[in-house]
């Protein structure tokens, strides 16, 4: 670059800053309504993050009026879950306007990392499941995607996570305290949803009458792509009261129960529910999947409407993808809007079904396959109760017409589960009405053919397909590890942002000379932050030199936190009996929450917690091993723990894991993985080599074998000296002193009742393996070599590639065209 063009830019540079500081001043004053004088830090926050948004809603217009130009396809994304986390320094960085940002708050004397965290996370998901969602959304609107996410506006997202004497206790997140500058409330756009009621049938035709309805709010909230002017729209609903509701129930006299009644109705997107919720509002929940089911498909309908006329082309036009069983109801509904309120024909409606839905599944866990009662549903919904019947009639009737001479098979693909109370099996009726049926990893798609789909394969085998997973590479990598990030430009130019394969190239930057040191000192760096994270909350002290190994998820059995504890305690009993040999220092991080209600992983949360108590305070170990917990996991605090980690703990028994995502994430930020072959792991190793990660325990065969043969945990006890050691050890209560008996359970689950998910069968290869890992540590240039292959590996895990796949093959739709901003006018 030559001078005068520095010269340039740095005046553009200058102008831009002095144009946001009069954005941001005005912001404060005339939305906020603050004087600079007693602006409070979270004030500012609001004041910048207006000033960026206004930036983003011109692209914004630009995208949708592109999209009504060239009358493009539109894929409508249906979660209950998305896990958006911050959308500051998201918009900032699409935008790239970082220096000019933090330029102009600084010329403003505003603490800029200070107003940065003062941001809530928008935590309105559990897990995978709603992350993956949010890295989607990212990633429709980098490659110009028509897409649009629809979900809940929960009033409380995912619980905040506190640790009161080692145990969980959840506190309400109530998110939308501070406001949410981001969200565009929309008040002209509600939908009426109905429950309730009963069927009337006039000849031909039923009516559904009689019903409670709520009122869904849709609230819009601004996708930004990366390098693109195109944005995309996240369209969440809230509930509020009906007119009518308000009315009669104030009309009543009786003020308190009217308010009462108003807040039945608008209940129903007040809370986020955990994975594994009771019986207990569980009609709550299904309210809940119609509420924005229904809403969602009287939008897209009234859209599409507004520039077609008849259903012919709906196909060409619509695509619904079904992000899980939790938005099935929308099939049903699709079918009664055509059907009852547009007089189309069922046949040629169910036509338009088939051709317009895609479905994911995210898990084979039996418990987390959701079925409805009929009799609930024929309570809250009895119209799609009927047309559920129907659809089964229908599709009964051609599975018989097929024969095949299993007489068994009517009843094992019977959308109605008839053992027992009679239920509804959701992940059934997405298969059948569906064109495209997905697992999200290689393995996990095999497995779900071959398990809970079985016989649907074998009579469409061409529906079932894989999508492996994917991460948005701007989120895990630009944002969280800038220091990385920094040193790939260097190396590599920006493209790898939108071309995360790029990073291949990686490879040939291994023998030059220093790039082994930068990179480690990154990872350095960024070990301090997280330690200064930790030090600040928990009053624990790391060393940055130790080997960070890190187990970061939601707490669940088959993920097997409780395996990671038992290396733990095995190591902790070795420096203990041979305190003089050259131990590698370790720090082991764990974080995650476990759902209200699910016993086992809470009583893991609290060993966990009792172990790190014991071991860190205990003299002899002398700093070479500590354990934390950090409380309450996020997106937000993922960011600072990821790019952190040596060590990254992908341990579930073969089989359960359906894909993962963290484990892609870690490996992106130079994490070796120890990890089993189960879901994404399998296509990590073929992406890196067998040679850079660790890879140990038994197949999904194997465990199945296992299982087959009848497992017998009790003699692996009784024949391994050292695990016995460490067993004894937390049952007897060496980490629990004051409450011995408290993990018995644990040793129960384990040694007595099964050990369903088989830590005890992993466990000798699992300590075998972290060996292995002290071994290559110490050789700091090998680890930091292996890592870096890590890295340059993971360019098939963009969730750009992912979303790619969906877009061709599934959802056929084509990029929108935006045309590009003008330059600068200067
Ligand atoms: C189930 C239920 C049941 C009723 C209450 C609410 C609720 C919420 C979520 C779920 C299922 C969660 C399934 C899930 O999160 N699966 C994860 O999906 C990730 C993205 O595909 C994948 O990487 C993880 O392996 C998988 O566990």
């Amino acid at each position: 670059m030559d001078l005068t063009q520095f010269e340039h830019q740095y005046e553009q540079l200058a102008r831009d800053v002095g144009a946001f500081k009069r954005a941001i001043s005005t912001k404060l004053m005339y939305t906020v309504g603050k004087d600079p004088v007693s602006a409070r830090p979270e004030d500012w926050l609001h004041a910048v993050s207006h000033a960026v948004r206004d930036h983003l809603v011109e692209r914004w217009m630009k995208t949708t009026r592109a999209q009504y130009a060239q009358d493009v396809k539109r894929v409508y994304y249906l979660s209950m879950e998305f896990l958006i986390g911050r959308t500051f320094t998201n918009a900032v960085l699409a935008l790239e306007l970082m220096p000019v940002i933090r330029q102009a708050l600084a010329e403003l004397d505003v603490d800029v990392d200070k107003v940065l965290d003062l941001e809530p996370d928008a935590a309105l998901g559990n897990g995978g499941l709603g992350r993956l969602a949010a890295c989607f959304l990212d990633s429709m609107a980098t490659l110009g995607v028509p897409g649009f996410g629809y979900g809940i506006r929960y009033d409380y997202g995912m619980f905040r996570q506190q640790i009161v004497d080692g145990r969980q206790v959840e506190v309400p997140d109530y998110w939308l305290t501070g406001g949410n500058p981001w969200e565009f409330p929309r008040p002209e756009v509600q939908f009426r949803v109905r429950f309730g009621g009963h069927l009337e049938q006039h000849g031909d035709t039923v009516r559904w009458v009689g019903t409670d309805d709520v009122l869904a709010m849709a609230y819009d909230t601004i996708i930004p792509g990366y390098g693109t002017e195109a944005t995309n729209t996240l369209r969440l609903w809230s509930a509020k009261a009906t007119e009518e509701m308000n009315l009669r129930a104030f009309n009543q006299g009786n003020y308190f129960g009217a308010v009462e009644t108003k807040n039945h109705s608008e209940n129903v997107s007040r809370v986020l529910y955990p994975d594994d919720s009771t019986a207990s509002g569980r009609e709550l929940r299904l309210r809940q999947e119609y509420f924005f089911v229904s809403a969602s498909l009287q939008d897209l309908l009234r859209r599409y409407l507004r520039t077609h006329t008849g259903f012919e082309a709906l196909p060409d036009k619509v695509s619904v993808h079904l992000n899980d069983t939790h938005p099935v109801l929308a099939i049903p509904e699709l079918m009664r809007l055509l059907v009852d309120e547009h007089r189309v024909p069922w046949t040629h409606a169910w036509q338009l079904c088939q051709k317009v839905f895609s479905y994911t599944n995210h898990t084979l866990m039996h418990e987390a396959l959701e079925t409805w009662p009929v009799d609930m549903l024929g309570r809250v919904l009895p119209r799609h109760l009927r047309i559920i019947f129907d659809i089964n009639a229908h599709f009964l009737g051609g599975v018989s017409q097929r024969g095949g001479g299993d007489p068994d098979l009517l009843r094992r693909v019977s959308l109605i589960d008839e053992t027992g109370e009679r239920r509804v099996r959701m992940g059934y009726l997405a298969v059948v009405a569906s064109h495209s049926v997905n697992g999200v990893s290689a393995l996990h798609s095999d497995l779900m053919k071959a398990s809970i789909f079985r016989d649907f394969a074998q009579l469409w085998p061409e529906r079932f397909n894989n999508k492996t997973n994917g991460v948005t590479p701007r989120r895990w990598l630009a944002q969280a590890n800038p220091g990385l990030a920094a040193l790939l430009d260097q190396r590599l130019g920006r493209g790898w942002r939108r071309q995360l394969d790029q990073l291949d190239s990686l490879r040939h930057a291994l023998d030059l000379q220093g790039f082994l040191g930068a990179v480690r000192k990154v990872k350095r760096q960024n070990k301090e932050r997280l330690g200064r994270l930790v030090l600040k909350q928990l009053g624990v002290d790391l060393n940055p030199d130790a080997l960070f190994d890190v187990q970061v998820k939601r707490i669940h059995e088959y993920k097997r936190q409780l395996l990671n504890l038992l290396h733990v305690v095995t190591r902790y009993q070795r420096i203990l009996a041979n305190p003089d040999a050259q131990w590698v220092p370790r720090v082991v991080v764990f974080a995650g929450k476990a759902a209200s209600a699910y016993r086992m992983a809470k009583l893991v949360i609290q060993l966990t917690n009792d172990i790190a108590r014991v071991i860190n305070n205990d003299p002899r170990v002398g700093g070479r091993l500590k354990v934390v917990f950090i409380p309450n996991y996020s997106v937000s605090l993922a960011e600072v723990i990821i790019p952190a980690a040596d060590l990254s703990e992908q341990i579930s028994t073969a089989g359960t894991e359906a894909s993962g995502t963290g484990n892609m994430k870690f490996a992106l930020n130079g994490a070796l993985t120890i990890g089993t072959l189960d879901g994404a792991n399998v296509e990590i190793r073929e992406q890196v080599g067998d040679e850079n990660i660790f890879i140990f325990g038994h197949t999904t065969p194997e465990v199945a074998d296992i299982r087959a043969r009848g497992y017998q945990p009790r003699a692996i006890y009784e024949a391994d000296a050292e695990l016995r050691a460490v067993l004894d050890a937390i049952r007897d209560g060496v980490f629990s002193p004051d409450d011995p008996g408290r993990y018995q359970p644990i040793f129960d689950a384990l040694v007595n009742w099964g050990d369903h998910y088989l830590l005890l069968a992993d466990y000798a290869s699992y300590v075998a393996t972290q060996d292995r890992v002290d071994t290559l540590y110490r050789n700091a240039d090998e680890w930091t070599r292996r890592a870096v292959l890590n890295i340059a590996g993971m360019g098939l895990f963009s969730s750009d590639r992912t979303i790619a796949e969906y877009a061709h093959e599934i959802w056929h739709t084509r990029p929108v065209i935006v045309p590009a901003a003008a330059p600068h006018a200067g």
